[in-house]
């Protein structure tokens, strides 16, 4: 990691040397060669262990190094050779390590052993393990289970996600909010509505044959990168990609295949994006308008002069409802409100849809970039409809193609984690394991937020993730976190949601996904659905970073035993001694979905759940394809801030980062090094705002209800974003965001429109000069 703050502004393709050289120096950071040498040949293999950064599909016939720059970094990450034992803790005060970065947090390596905070030196001390279930049941069983949260980042596998659920429920609460609620719940609102499916419906074959790929809000060179590969043979065939966002993404761009020796050598650059355009931040949901009015004019035209349509007809009148409606609204926008709101040009839009319309199949691939925004649902919604007009759902080499995060966050979906009672089989659950479950609907991120800001919620507890960081408000957020009563965090490494704690507060150290479960001896394999709705098997291949780590199923079953009566009907022993038997049990409650699931784990490309509007069947109340009419353009609708000074961010990642999760301070593809207090922003602005390169400003959250929220010490740093938008880094901008400044519908909070305005930092110039 670079110590020096530099900005370059050079021009490299995403993966090539800079790639190879990245992966060589956090293997050195984290002193884990050997160990990670190892393993990374059993990266995403039928037979080794699923990667712990992105949710992207693994192939059936997998290439000899199936993983990229970013998941070696993630596991070097989880296998670094560095550890925080009881005697690191016995070193600092919590309130001390609060001063401390996220990166050097975590890079204080893994957790070894469980710990109790202790009021009296504030610190964390090391506790037995079947001492703090005790603790924690007790606590539990003497709390209303209505107020306590059971939260989980989306890493954990099928088996420990299915009984975390069950764990909530036979406690009394559907309180299970997930790291999709900031994410892609969007999706999973928006298209159970229009095709009868929360997930995508493409799988890696129809990359193969597609011709054409719209791009919306998506980062693939760094969030994604093995998909990659499908996007580069997909040019080598001459497929159109077209790609919609605001930031002119270096991965998006162009891309030198790191394994490919001959593209090495030779420096053979594959340009990803055929046309991009970069619209407005939250301008998606005009500039698919814009698409579609002028797939519609074409239409009418070919039809009036008698030429084959442009729309599919036969698809619409077979498969469709609400297209008149839809088609109406569209006529109806006029172009200088869909020019203004987009901030792209009428013949740009017109050119991108003439792409489409002369494509026989086309995939629709999208991420944050729509689903972030207070219209996010409405963005996937007329992402849909794009697709649906010339049926480019349930066909080969078409379909829409949400690109998913953590690396199990749809299965741990799939298998119940949800606070909507009504997508959880209940009646199953019920008959099961023999108990009524709750059936009133539980919290969401956002609503658990509101609930510690209230003060009603007694007990939080953490399956993975940085709950405290990657929440919005994070000015209101941390006081109210340190009122909660019990707060149980069961994690891989150290973060700042373990240092602002509850009043009672465990944290407990786990296995890696990559690291040997044994269980009596016995290895035991653990399982996760991807982005397309495959299921792998995953092994772990190095040993624990510690003796005394338990596996998440055994910490579950441990705070389960402890706090539930024993049931004849569940026996969590059993389970933790055999995975098998957990995926027996979730076979049976999701017979559908996981028919044979043993028998299936290790099936090359994983086996595939049903996705029925793949096959043009739509489970949506009406049986039909649902086009959607936008209520409106606006992504904010209801911020109504004006002025000069005032801004659109958006949060970002860097290649130096997995979420929460910051490898180093340098961003290779944006140039950056050194630091991630920056802030992005086009020549025009800076003109206009009077701003110059490396200028130190405070970022600061115009409204009126009262609360304070600012963000100081942002680098100004010029960057190709359209005029009127600028962009940072997530989570350093958090504190920016309203925790009410979310998505309709969804509640993701909308961390890709947050309108602030700017001063200039006088105290961090002089501070720094
Ligand atoms: N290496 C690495 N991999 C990761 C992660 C990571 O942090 N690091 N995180 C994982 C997780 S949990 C997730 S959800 C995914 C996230 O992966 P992405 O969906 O790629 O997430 P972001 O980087 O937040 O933003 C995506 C893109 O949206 C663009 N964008 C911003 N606003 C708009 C807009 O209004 N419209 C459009 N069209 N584009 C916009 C940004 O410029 C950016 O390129 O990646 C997963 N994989
Ligand atoms: N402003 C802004 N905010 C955002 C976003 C944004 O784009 N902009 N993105 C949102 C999105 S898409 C997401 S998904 C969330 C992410 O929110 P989270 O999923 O809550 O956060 P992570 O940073 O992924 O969590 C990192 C921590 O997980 C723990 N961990 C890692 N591996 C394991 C494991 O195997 N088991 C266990 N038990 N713990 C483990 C480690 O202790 C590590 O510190 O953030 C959201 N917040
Ligand atoms: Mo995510």
């Amino acid at each position: 990691m670079s110590d020096k703050i530099e900005i370059k502004h050079d021009n490299a393709p995403a993966g090539g040397w800079g790639s190879l050289k990245e992966v060589a120096q956090i293997l050195k950071q984290e002193e884990a060669i050997a160990a990670v040498g190892k393993v990374l040949l059993h990266q995403n293999k039928t037979d080794g262990f699923a990667c712990v950064s992105c949710a992207w599909a693994k192939p059936a016939n997998p290439h000899p190094f199936e993983f990229c720059e970013s998941g070696a970094k993630a596991t070097a990450w989880e296998l670094t050779g560095k550890t925080a034992t009881p005697d690191f803790f016995a070193a600092h005060t919590l309130s001390e390590l609060e001063s401390w970065s996220d990166h050097a947090l975590e890079e204080t390596g893994r957790l070894t052993e469980p710990l109790r905070w202790d009021a009296a030196t504030d610190k964390y001390l090391p506790v037995g393990w079947s001492e703090a279930f005790a603790g924690i049941g007790g606590r539990l069983r003497g709390m209303d289970a209505k107020n306590v949260v059971f939260y989980s980042s989306g890493r954990a596998s099928l088996e420990a996600s299915y009984m975390y659920q069950l764990l909530a429920r036979l406690y009394g609460c559907n309180n299970l909010p997930d790291s999709s609620n900031m994410c892609h719940e969007s999706t999973s609102v928006a298209l159970p509505k229009t095709i009868g499916v929360p997930c995508g419906t493409v799988v890696l074959d129809d990359f193969d044959k597609t011709d054409c790929i719209f791009f919306f809000g998506q980062n693939v060179g760094v969030n994604s990168p093995r998909m990659l590969h499908q996007l580069q043979e997909a040019r080598k065939r001459g497929v159109p990609i077209i790609t919609f966002n605001p930031l002119r993404e270096r991965g998006l761009v162009s891309f030198t295949n790191p394994q490919s020796p001959l593209e090495m050598l030779t420096g053979a650059e594959t340009c990803i994006s055929t046309q991009y355009y970069q619209l407005k931040a939250g301008g998606d949901t005009a500039a698919i308008m814009g698409l579609c009015k002028a797939l519609l004019a074409a239409d009418d035209a070919a039809r009036a002069s008698g030429l084959t349509s442009v729309l599919d007809h036969a698809f619409l009148a077979q498969h469709s409802a609400g297209f008149d409606t839809f088609a109406e609204a569209v006529r109806a926008c006029g172009w200088p409100d869909i020019e203004r709101e987009s901030g792209l040009s009428r013949a740009e839009l017109e050119t991108a849809a003439a792409v489409y319309a002369g494509a026989k199949a086309v995939i629709g691939v999208y991420g944050m970039g729509l689903t972030q925004h207070r219209n996010g649902v409405q963005n996937v919604e007329m992402v849909s409809n794009l697709l649906l007009l010339r049926g480019n759902i349930g066909k080969p080499g078409a379909g829409i193609c949400p690109v998913r995060g953590h690396s199990n966050v749809q299965g741990q979906r799939t298998v119940g984690i949800t606070e909507k009672p009504e997508l959880a089989p209940l009646d199953k659950l019920a008959a099961q394991y023999d108990f009524a479950p709750p059936r009133e609907k539980g919290m969401n991120t956002v609503e658990a937020c509101q609930g510690m800001l209230a003060g009603t919620v007694s007990a939080f507890i953490g399956l993975g993730g940085n709950f405290l960081r990657a929440v919005p408000e994070t000015g209101l957020m941390e006081p109210a976190w340190r009122q909660v009563p019990l707060s149980v965090q069961i994690a891989t490494k150290l973060n700042r949601s373990h240092l602002i704690h509850g009043k009672v507060a465990y944290l407990l150290p786990c296995l890696g996904r990559i690291e040997i479960d044994r269980q009596g001896g016995v290895e035991q394999a653990v399982s996760v659905e991807d982005s397309t709705g495959c299921m792998h098997g995953s092994r772990g291949r190095a040993e624990p970073a510690s003796s005394s780590l338990l596996s998440e199923p055994a910490i579950i079953a441990g705070i389960a035993k402890a706090l539930l009566p024993a049931s004849p009907k569940l026996d969590w022993d059993a389970w933790v001694a055999d995975y098998a038997l957990i995926r027996d049990a979730i076979e049976a409650t999701y017979p559908d979905i996981f028919g044979q699931f043993n028998a299936r784990l290790w099936t090359p490309g994983g086996f595939r759940k049903p996705v029925p509007a793949s096959e043009r069947i739509w489970k949506t109340p009406n049986g039909k394809a649902n086009f959607i009419a936008p209520e409106g353009l606006d992504a904010n609708p209801d911020l109504t801030l004006s002025g000069e000074h005032t801004l659109r961010l958006f949060t970002v990642r860097s290649d130096g980062q997995f979420n929460t999760t910051i490898y180093s301070n340098d961003d290779r593809f944006r140039g950056v090094y050194g630091t991630r207090m920056v802030l992005f922003m086009c020549r025009s602005d800076m003109d206009r705002l009077g701003f110059g390169e490396g200028d130190l400003v405070t970022a600061r959250t115009p409204s009126d209800d009262g609360v304070s929220r600012r963000v100081s010490g942002l680098r100004i740093t010029e960057y190709s974003v359209p005029a009127g938008c600028i962009a940072g880094y997530f989570p350093e901008c958090n504190p920016l965001i309203p925790l009410w400044h979310h998505a309709k519908e969804s509640m993701v909070p909308a961390a890709k429109a947050i309108d602030v305005c700017l001063e200039r930092d006088v105290a961090a110039a002089t501070a720094a000069a």
